[in-house]
């Protein structure tokens, strides 16, 4: 089990902590040009934190919500934040008032926190908010000038941090889930060291030399993990970027010799892509691929080319993180491998009873995180019986390995067939002529729903009737042939979010 003292800050030990162990002068944080040791982001975290305290009045407990493009301060808030007993509500730029007005809302956020570049939305939502009183800019590029810098430049660098249990809540996640209204949920200080005393410890084996880079925002619990507490748990360094499209993520790589990468799928077919140009990603030892379903040939190229495994992982905000991984030793294609440490996961029918081996159903999961909604009838639905029931469907095989399905929003129904939109999308990016695609059903009045697919060609491939059919003949002799994309689209490029999920909902018409 993970064993924590019952007092214990999460914000401390990823900073104070670790100058304490000896890791003063290494490298924490690099970004916006500046590389920071951990004494510094100790003094910098300390100095901060007594200027929530002592000039905006933060107290233990109070919701602090913090808007910013992945960067250094960005952590530095959210570590301030946290050393002083707050709960904090991490937030992309990408949010506009009335997205951060629900935010707001649910979380009753009284302070936030913002890149004063990016203060217009807050401040506008912060008019019409019952309890936001208090906005207080920062200097995202770490030049230490606006209000908050100003503050915390004033301060001594001592903080006597908050005494908070190791039960107490440190974090709310945010999920929109598939309704639009948006669910928090809460993790405690353990929690931020469990993803990597787990997963970070068991699966990537972090070590203080490594060099982590990735594109999640830090607003997520994927990139917060990734980019944040993992490398900070072990003396690693992060390289923070506010803009990390792959050729950025790919400069930045070879520039600092980054080890691991935590990205999306896509991400790494460009990169692919550039190492067949030339680019040299060999100090990569670990690419972890999350978010979206890792299609086999990324796999498979990805290991001829580096001969090194992706480790496609699986995690949940609810989670808080990655709970079902591949390892570097055990690894094998459109698998997304076996529990972490601590973890048990098994498959689900509806009735919530377990089914037999290499059947489709929900992936259910339990463990040392876990899900708690903050004020949320949805509890009742998400966690039964202590099973967390995520919104994927897996089927396990004889060996134990789990294997992706779909999102249960992605299953397709047709004819009475249970089609895995997924399945047919790697059968299409098996096409030399595929770049990209995403399956969806359509409603149909015989078949109840027929598979839709849009399709992203390489290019120079031309997007003709002829090749439509020959990606649908081609898709009825990979898979089943009931499966083929009935209804099938070329289009320029895939709807997709912040972190590079494909957003197929947008792809579905209401006809
Ligand atoms: O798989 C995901 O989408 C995820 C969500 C939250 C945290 C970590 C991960 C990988």
């Amino acid at each position: 089990g993970f064993d924590y003292p019952e007092w214990m800050n999460a914000g401390v030990e990823l900073t104070d902590r670790m100058v304490e162990r000896g890791f003063g002068d290494h490298t924490a944080l690099i970004g916006n040009g500046r590389r920071r040791t951990y004494k510094e982001l100790a003094d910098w975290t300390s100095r901060l934190a007594r200027a929530l305290v002592e000039n905006y009045g933060v107290k233990p407990g109070n919701r602090v919500l913090i808007r910013s493009a992945n960067n250094p301060a960005m952590v530095a808030c959210w570590l301030a934040a946290t050393k002083a007993g707050a709960v904090v509500i991490n937030t992309m730029p990408m949010l506009r008032a009335g997205e951060l007005a629900k935010i707001v809302d649910k979380a009753e956020v009284t302070v936030a926190l913002c890149d004063t570049r990016l203060m217009d939305d807050l401040v506008t939502c912060a008019k019409d908010s019952r309890t936001l009183k208090t906005v207080v800019g920062f200097d995202g590029t770490a030049n230490h000038d606006a209000e908050l810098d100003r503050a915390a430049l004033d301060k001594p660098v001592t903080f006597e941090a908050v005494k908070t249990g190791r039960d107490d809540v440190a974090l709310l996640g945010f999920t929109s889930g598939t309704t639009g209204q948006p669910k928090a949920t809460m993790h405690f200080h353990r929690d931020l060291l469990i993803i990597a005393d787990g997963y970070a410890k068991e699966v990537l084996g972090v070590r203080p030399e490594d060099i982590f880079v990735g594109s999640p925002p830090l607003a997520f619990t994927f990139g917060l993990g990734g980019l944040a507490v993992f490398p900070l748990r072990f003396g690693a360094s992060a390289v923070l970027l506010e803009n990390a499209s792959p050729p950025n993520l790919i400069e930045i790589i070879q520039r600092y010799g980054a080890t691991v990468c935590f990205t999306a799928p896509t991400a790494y077919r460009v990169m692919l892509q550039a190492m067949e140009e030339g680019a040299d990603l060999s100090s990569l030892r670990a690419a972890v691929s999350a978010g979206e379903t890792l299609p086999a040939p990324i796999y498979q190229q990805w290991i001829e080319k580096t001969g090194k495994p992706m480790l496609d992982g699986i995690g949940a905000t609810e989670m808080l993180h990655i709970f079902i991984s591949n390892r570097f030793d055990d690894h094998r294609p459109a698998c997304t491998g076996k529990p972490v440490t601590g973890y048990e996961a098994r498959i689900v029918g509806e009735d919530g009873a377990e089914l037999p081996r290499g059947e489709v159903g929900r992936l259910a999961v339990r463990g040392p995180t876990g899900c708690r909604y903050l004020a949320d009838e949805r509890q009742k639905e998400y966690v039964r019986d202590g099973w967390n029931l995520t919104g994927d469907s897996f089927a396990q095989d004889e060996d134990g390995y789990f294997h992706f399905a779909a999102r249960s929003d992605d299953m397709i129904l047709s004819s009475g067939y249970n089609i895995a939109g997924p399945e047919v999308e790697a059968a299409l990016l098996a096409h030399e002529l595929v770049s990209e695609c995403a399956v969806i059903g359509v409603p149909d009045e015989a078949r109840g729903q027929i598979v839709e697919a849009h399709v992203v060609l390489v290019q120079g491939a031309s997007a003709s009737d002829e090749t439509k059919k020959l990606l649908q003949d081609f898709v009825k002799a990979t898979i089943a042939p009931y499966k083929y994309p009935r209804s099938l689209q070329f289009t320029e490029a895939l709807p997709k979010t912040q972190t590079g999920k494909i957003q197929r909902f947008r792809l579905k018409r209401e006809d």
